[in-house]
């Protein structure tokens, strides 16, 4: 049986989202119909929104949804209607990545999160009775109902109850690929130093995570003074303005140079300036979305006499379940306090959230979809 749903339509970045009517497809085996609570929106969705990712337009986003299923496909037994559940990426699950649990580097990652389709190709969404791209991410969830799968949608044990699920939507994109990047790649280890530069959800959910593995000093770097007061707050023990030379003063605060730098922004010059800041041993990890033509240059003796690092990291290496429930128990001890992160917008406004963000009024806007 088909089901209705109101999702927001994106077109492109010349035209606002538009809420309308669409029809989802019966469910497939491995599928789960969510009721959707509450969606985070990702730097990702306005990417595709911005046509720099090859995902098809028009398009219904949202990946970093929670809600409560529905329905559950024939071959699902893990979840079963009236869970409370959290979405994150797909991925194929028979890949040598999905084999040794590291989904985020699937190598069928394009099919099952971007084609617009499911990965066989068939629309999970109809619009005015034709195919509407949709799955992204294998979720779609900036909708009131979406299609995910058992592979992305993980069920919430009873002691998270008391997290709201418009507070647990974003744990399954930016929140997991900052904290992951600092706990599960680069393995940051007590007392040595990070600078983390960018603070958005990422550069604060990396800075929070460096907190609780006791990296020290925790510096951050942004161009927002509002920014850098609370990335303060959540664990820096040092903010610097990038426009006030922040590399001259990590250079001062930490003369055998940093354990890891960690870099958010895509910019190139920052990625450079980082990666020139480390000590011996030293990890540039890199998560921003940087231009596709960009090329890094970096002195080649310094690289391989030091035993310098340069780690591309996508989605924190997040194992998907385990590590989601881990930040989940990090932020019921208090450890991982990313609601001071968030703010919330009915789905309504979804136009006002982006134009929130885009203004950096916002870190993490997240829509109030339907009522818990
Ligand atoms: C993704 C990138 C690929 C792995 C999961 C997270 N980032 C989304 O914004
Ligand atoms: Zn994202």
């Amino acid at each position: 049986m088909t089901t209705t749903a109101n999702a927001a339509i994106c077109r492109g970045h010349d035209h606002p989202f538009t809420i309308e009517p669409v029809e989802l497809a019966d469910l497939a085996a491995d599928e789960i119909l969510v009721r959707v609570v509450a969606c985070g929106i990702c730097h990702t969705d306005l990417a595709v929104r911005d046509a720099q990712l090859p995902v098809p337009l028009p398009v219904v986003l949202g990946h970093e949804g929670a809600g409560i299923v529905e329905a559950v496909g024939s071959g699902v037994t893990g979840t079963k209607p009236g869970d409370r559940v959290v979405m994150s990426f797909n991925s194929c699950g028979t890949c040598p990545s999905c084999d040794v649990d590291a989904p985020t580097y699937c190598y069928n990652f394009f099919p099952h999160n971007w084609s617009g389709t499911r990965a066989d190709g068939t629309p999970t969404m109809r619009y005015k009775g034709e195919p509407m791209a949709a799955n992204f991410f294998g979720q779609s969830t900036f909708a009131s109902h979406a299609i995910a799968h058992d592979r992305n949608t993980f069920v919430l044990p009873s002691r998270f109850d008391g997290i709201p699920l418009d507070m647990i939507a974003p744990i399954g994109c930016g929140l997991m690929t900052g904290a992951g990047a600092v706990l599960n790649a680069m393995q940051v280890r007590a007392g040595l130093p990070i600078a983390v530069f960018g603070s958005g959800t990422v550069g604060m959910a990396a800075i929070m995570a460096a907190k609780i593995v006791g990296a020290n000093p925790i510096i951050a770097v942004d161009v927002n003074d509002e920014r850098l007061a609370l990335a303060k707050e959540l664990g820096a023990t040092h903010a610097f303005n990038a426009r006030d030379d922040a590399v001259g003063k990590i250079k001062e605060l930490v003369p055998q140079g940093l354990g890891y730098a960690f870099d958010t922004t895509g910019i190139n010059k920052v990625i450079e300036d980082a990666w020139n800041l480390l000590a011996p041993k030293g990890i540039c990890g890199i998560v921003g979305a940087s231009d596709p033509a960009d090329n890094l240059t970096f002195n080649e003796a310094a690289f391989m006499g030091g035993g310098r690092t340069v780690m591309g990291i996508l989605g924190g290496n997040s194992d998907g379940a385990p590590f989601l429930l881990e930040l989940l128990d990090h932020h019921l001890a208090g450890r991982f306090p990313f609601d001071k992160l968030i703010g919330h917008f009915d789905f309504s406004e979804i136009n006002e959230a982006i134009e929130a963000s885009e203004a950096g009024h916002v870190v993490k806007p997240v829509l109030r979809i339907s009522a818990e």
